[in-house]
This record gives structure tokens, C-alpha cells and sequence, in this order.
């Protein structure tokens, strides 16, 4: 049994989960351990008293321990990619180029960690100066989803580490193998025991543990609106920091002078891409009337022509989806669509192979409405919906027409289009001619609206979220 690891020792968990791959149910990843309250509290404590220790070690030891794991990530990649793509689904090349990410993550953050400045100016007051430093926050709790088993823990691993604070790590119950993985890496490089904590278990003990302890000084979070929503109304009483990363439902706006080519290929990396199971991606194709009909037939044939299959084949475009929850959701809205109206292009049928898995094909629903559940909620599966517009001010109007606001795309040849989209869509990034989905690790990430609270995460705004400020007033003499 694969164990957690708190206060720098490797921990059996008051009970255990089993690990089960989604191409193949029959396929055991591993039994992993999982904690309860008292091994929670035990791993902040340890996170408290190691905490100084980490703080004063100075900000070369932080960089050589990042440096150390990022080298690791990217020379294991292929081996970890391979055992992120069996316990998660999406595709061998998207395993391995989600571990080589979070490798240049810890590489980022290696060299961010000695480059964290402050600022010295002259106070009103005479013979008085002032500086503003920066220093961490604590222990931070990091709760992160199945979806990017290793690039999300690093984007929020690495900028705690780096800039001196603790981490308690909550990995997704369907995902501990990545997790684990990473948290052997963090182990051996050379950081003080206790620093680093795996905790594994589930979100209703583990986080729960979390969002209540005073010592947790701040929650880094990426999930579901509902449990954001629960973490912020919890950590109000102790005025804990916040960092939410929650849902989306990104449009893609196709206008009537967009390269066909690279419209259909947006569309399909950015909705169907990682089975569509990523908040950045699209699932609203919000299309102008004069290019509507080839828009939606180039798509439909390109969906036909994509394999779904085992994650682990090489010919493999699209894996399973996640486990079974998430494919009886995936079908429910299928089946919402259809009842709402919309037509049903092609896709959405759970699929037969040689290994049991949750396979389903990509659907494409046509003449949606703004108004429609499937236009509206978060599936996270590869759902997605066209609706024909007009004019471009109609089709700002319903990509802005959402209670999220994440990514938000436009496939289009006009500057002064793509200029105006990019000022007045309501979403924290957007993408020209280039799909909703997937992003670079060296700039900001985050939304408007339900998708985000709290600063940005990633690149050097990271910092914001995890140092605090300190203003300092010194009168070294007095004339
Ligand atoms: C990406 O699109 O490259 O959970 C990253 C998610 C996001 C990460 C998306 N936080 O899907």
C-alpha cells in the first residue's frame, strides 16, 4: 500500500482506497492509503512546527529543493505520464506533456524563489524609511481535482514552497497515484521534514480537517463551485486566505470571416480534447449564421474521424472518462439536450472495447439556445453545444450571458473584432484563434464571476496569494 507522508514519515492511513483505471476496470493502479481526522491534524501540526524551519533555511536551500524536483519530473516523464494516463484517462502524449508542465512549474519556481524583492521608499516623515517585504503566509492547504493529477498540485506545490510556507496536500480521491508520486520526488529533495505533507483521504474528512483548523492559514482549491463555496463560508470564521479555482462555461465564438480550419480545430481541442474534462474548455460554440451550417458539418466529420478508445494505445485520440459518475452525468445531459430541444449531431453514446472502461463518443449538439441547460451548466465531459447568432454583438452578448468566466475564445480575421472581445468578454483569459483550453504555466490563471475567487494563481502573480506584506517603518537617526 502506497501510504501518506506526514511530518517527513511514511504513514499507514486509517483505511485504504483502491486505485482503478478508467480504460480498464479490471486494471488496479494501486491501493492507496487514506486518512482520517486525527492523521489530518497531525500532518498540520507537523506543517506548523516545520514552517520556521523553512522559512529562515533562506532562499537558495528553496530554490535547489524546486530546482531538484523539477529536474526529476522531466526526466521521469514518460514513466509518471504513463501512470497519470492509466489512473486518469486522457491520452499518453497529454500524461506525459501534463508531467513535463508541472516540471517547468518547479524549474519557474526554482528561479522565482530567489527573485522575490521588496520595495524601500522615503516615509512623509523625515529621517523615517520604509520597505515592504514580503513574507509567507504559513501552512498552506492545497485541495486539488482528478483532472490535472500533477500540473495543478505543482502550480500550487510549488509557488507555497518558494516562497517559505508549509504545505498539507489533499490530492483527489481518483487520483492519488500522481500525487503520490510527486510527493516521493518533493521528499527526497533535500526539503526538512514536515514541510511537505501528503494527506490522502477523502474530501469530507481530509479538507473538511482543513477548511476547519486555525493552523491552516490559507486554502488553495480547485474543484467544484459547491465545495469553493463551502470552503470560503468555512474559512470565514477564521479569516482564512482563499484561493478558489472552480467551474466554467467557456464560449467559442466563431465568427463569419474565421479561418474554417482553425475554427474546427479550436473547437475540437478545446471541448473534446482531455475527454472535455478541464474548466477551460469550450463548450458553448457560439456561431455567426453565414458560416453556421459548414461550421457545424467540418466538426461533425472531424468528431467522427476521432478514436476513443484505451488511454495507453498509441491511436487513441479521446480515453474514458473519468469512472462511472462522471459518465452517467455525461449521458444525463445528453439526454437533457435532447429533451430541450437541440439536435443531437453526432456523439454521445457510451462505447464498447476490448477492456471495460467508461468510453463515450464525442457529441455535438446543434441549434442550442442560450437558455438551455446544456448551454448553461458544467458538464466536464466531451458535451458540447453550437448556437447559431447573428451579428458579432449578439454573440458577445451570449458568450458574456453565463454565470462563469473562465476562458473565453474567438475564432475570427478581423482586428477590430478580436480587439473588442478582448476588452468586453467577462472572463479572466481570452484566446484569439487559439482554443480555450490548455495554458501556459508562466502567466496568470483565474476567471471572473463563479469561476474564480481570490488572486491569481501561476506565473509571478502567484506570489500575491502566497506571501503576505509587511511595512516596515525604521528611523535609523535622528540628525
Ligand atoms: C489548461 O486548460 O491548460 O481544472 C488548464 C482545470 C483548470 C486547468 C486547465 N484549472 O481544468
Amino acid at each position: 500500500m502506497k501510504c501518506n507522508l506526514i511530518g517527513g514519515e511514511w504513514c499507514a492511513g486509517a483505511t485504504s482506497r483502491r486505485n482503478v483505471n478508467p480504460s480498464d476496470t479490471d486494471d488496479v493502479v494501486g491501493e492507496y492509503a487514506h486518512a482520517d481526522a486525527e492523521q489530518t491534524r497531525t500532518a498540520i501540526d507537523a506543517a506548523c512546527d516545520a514552517q520556521r524551519t523553512w522559512r529562515d533555511s533562506g532562499i537558495q536551500a528553496r530554490s535547489t529543493a524546486l530546482d531538484c524536483i523539477g529536474t526529476e519530473l522531466l526526466a521521469r516523464q514518460t514513466e509518471l505520464g504513463t501512470l497519470l494516463s492509466r489512473e486518469e484517462g486522457k491520452i499518453l502524449a497529454e500524461g506525459v506533456a501534463e508531467v513535463a508542465r508541472a516540471g517547468q512549474i518547479f524549474k519557474f519556481f526554482a528561479a522565482e524563489a530567489v527573485r522575490t524583492g521588496g520595495e524601500k521608499l522615503p516615509s512623509v516623515r523625515p529621517f523615517v524609511d520604509v520597505e515592504v517585504t514580503r513574507e509567507p503566509v504559513g501552512v498552506v492547504g492545497v485541495i486539488t481535482p482528478w483532472n490535472f493529477p500533477i500540473a495543478i498540485p505543482a502550480w500550487k506545490i510549488a509557488p507555497a514552497l518558494a516562497y517559505g510556507n508549509s504545505v498539507v496536500f489533499k490530492p483527489a480521491d481518483l487520483v492519488p497515484g500522481s500525487a503520490w508520486a510527486l510527493a516521493d520526488i518533493i521528499h527526497r529533495s533535500g526539503i526538512p521534514r514536515g514541510v511537505f505533507n501528503l494527506v490522502m483521504g477523502r474530501g469530507s474528512v481530509v479538507g473538511e480537517t482543513m477548511a476547519t483548523s486555525p493552523e491552516v492559514n490559507a486554502i488553495s482549491f480547485t474543484g467544484s463551485v459547491e465545495t469553493g463555496q463551502r470552503l470560503l463560508l468555512q474559512g470565514a470564521r477564521q479569516f482564512k486566505r482563499l484561493q478558489l479555482e472552480m467551474g466554467g462555461k467557456n464560449p467559442l465564438v466563431i465568427l463569419d470571416d474565421a479561418d474554417l480550419d482553425v475554427a474546427v480545430d479550436c473547437a475540437i481541442q478545446g471541448a473534446y480534447y482531455s475527454t472535455g474534462q478541464r474548466c477551460t474548455a469550450s463548450s458553448r460554440f457560439i456561431v455567426q449564421k453565414g458560416i453556421y451550417v459548414r461550421f457545424v458539418s467540418r466538426l461533425a466529420d472531424a468528431l467522427e474521424r476521432l478514436r476513443v478508445g484505451h488511454a495507453l494505445d498509441p491511436d487513441t485520440h479521446i480515453g474514458p472518462v473519468v469512472d462511472d459518475a462522471q459518465l452517467k452525468q455525461d449521458e444525463a445531459y445528453v439526454g437533457i439536450g435532447r429533451n430541450e430541444g437541440a439536435t443531437l449531431v453526432c456523439g454521445g453514446a457510451s462505447l464498447d472495447r476490448s477492456t471495460r472502461g467508461y468510453f463515450l463518443s464525442p457529441a455535438l449538439f446543434a441549434d442550442a439556445s442560450p437558455k438551455m441547460r446544456i448551454a448553461r451548466e458544467e458538464i466536464f465531459g466531451p458535451v458540447a453545444c453550437a448556437i447559431p447568432v447573428e451579428t458579432y454583438e449578439e454573440a458577445l452578448a451570449v458568450a458574456n450571458d453565463s454565470e462563469f468566466g473562465l476562458s473565453a475564445g474567438i475564432c475570427t480575421t478581423s482586428l477590430k473584432y478580436a480587439t473588442h472581445f478582448k476588452r468586453h468578454v467577462r472572463s479572466g483569459m481570452t484566446m484569439v484563434n487559439v482554443p480555450t483550453a490548455g495554458v501556459d504555466y508562466h502567466v496568470p490563471f483565474g476567471g471572473t464571476k463563479s469561476s474564480s475567487y481570490g488572486s491569481r494563481e501561476q506565473g509571478t502573480y502567484a506570489v500575491e496569494f502566497f506571501t503576505t506584506v509587511k511595512t516596515s517603518y525604521t528611523k535609523a537617526y535622528y540628525e
